[in-house]
């Protein structure tokens, strides 16, 4: 192995700018690249549309003037039952949804804009192939994710973590809309002043956007927009998981904590409610690491040579080696957290400990066979 992967410092302070960097050539920019600024740096950017140019949507997708080419969505995808939100309500923060035919739902959308944006139906929302602004929100379990433009052009607003806090109501819940007038009222958004204004940038056509880990954002379709949207975490952002798992947690046992003492199971119950509120418990989240640790540990013990990245489908051994390390960390953490050790562990296969210790021999075997001795 070589040179080492550099640790993610454990606040990173972000400079205040109004722009996001933006990638121009493939030809000249690289996946180490990505990695050490972006990825470590936990810092958003844009790439252009040379990136996506050789990319079948990109083709096939879009009519030559630039619009969504309906009779190939039709022909291709159109019985596909597609999620489909209503953006003139709101349920809980979120807008309802419904599974309709996608062949319904371009009728539905041909209609509309022959209509001037207009129809009896309201605003229609379809979820991956999103069609409207998104209520203001910070990704799934804190993952990074990137954002391509098939076709039409998206205005983002980027807020930095952190810098959400001061976009809270006085019960402390975000707001939907964060250029809602209701926002200017000091009497419900306190600290709403101090709240620096959010990066904003313009997506067109062939562009893809980089979100990192828990940066807030609301987004706006200008005009009529086809998107491919992909969440990830890795061993850069996996600790982010972790802390905003266990902050879920807090916030779950905070709201019922007056049944601490009566109530049977309490924090089974803990798990269940986070589990339904963030879509993991700490269970799954262990099975998450093992599972993800398995197939790093496949990788250096099946592929110990660096091959190429071009055409690989699993990470060259640095990486997995890195992601090893990152998980081993987190690792012991979960393992010296108190409603971790709560949970029946010693059933779990393999038992935390033991795959802690697995992980370590591979990581570093000369300081384990030293603390074994
Ligand atoms: O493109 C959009 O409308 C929003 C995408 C997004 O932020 C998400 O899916 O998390
Ligand atoms: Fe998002």
């Amino acid at each position: 192995m070589d040179e080492k992967l550099p640790e993610r410092s454990d606040v990173v302070l972000y400079e205040v700018r109004n722009h996001i960097d933006f990638i121009e050539d493939p030809e000249t920019f690289s996946y180490h690249e990505f990695f050490h600024k972006y990825m470590i740096g936990n810092v958003p950017c844009l790439f252009s549309s040379k990136f996506t140019g050789s990319w079948g949507s990109r083709r096939f997708w879009v009519t030559a003037d630039n619009q969504p080419n309906w009779d190939h969505l039709l022909q291709n995808f159109g019985d596909a039952a597609v999620p489909v939100a209503k953006c003139d309500l709101k349920e809980y923060n979120a807008n309802p949804k419904e599974q309709i035919p996608l062949c319904e739902y371009i009728e539905y959308w041909r209609g509309h804009k022959e209509n001037a944006y207009q129809s009896t139906k309201g605003c229609l929302y379809l979820k991956d192939w999103h069609m409207q602004r998104t209520p203001f929100h910070a990704d799934v379990f804190r993952s990074y994710s990137w954002s391509a433009n098939i076709c039409g052009r998206k205005k983002w607003l980027l807020f930095p973590p952190g810098s959400e806090g001061n976009l809270r109501d006085c019960h402390g819940n975000l707001p939907y809309d964060v250029t809602s007038p209701t926002l200017q009222d000091p009497k419900l958004y306190l600290n709403y002043q101090k709240c620096c204004p959010p990066i904003e940038v313009t997506q067109e056509a062939g562009e893809i956007i980089f979100v990192p880990s828990g940066w807030h954002h609301q987004v706006y379709n200008v005009i009529d927009t086809i998107s491919i949207n992909h969440n990830w975490v890795n061993g850069c952002n996996v600790a982010v998981m972790w802390r905003f798992l266990q902050k879920e947690l807090t916030a779950v046992q905070r709201e019922i904590a007056e049944w601490k003492d009566t109530m049977d199971g309490w924090d089974q119950h803990c798990q269940v409610i986070m589990k339904s509120c963030t879509g993991i418990d700490y269970t799954e989240f262990y099975t998450f690491l093992k599972m993800i640790a398995q197939r790093r540990l496949e990788v250096l013990e099946t592929n110990g040579v660096d091959l190429p990245a071009e055409g690989r489908m699993t990470p060259g051994p640095r990486h997995a080696l890195f992601d090893l390390e990152k998980i081993a960390d987190v690792l012991s953490t979960l393992i010296d957290d108190v409603d971790f050790q709560k949970l029946d562990v010693e059933t779990f296969d393999p038992p935390p400990k033991q795959l802690l210790r697995r992980l370590k021999m591979v990581i570093d075997p000369k300081s384990c066979a030293v603390r074994c001795v």
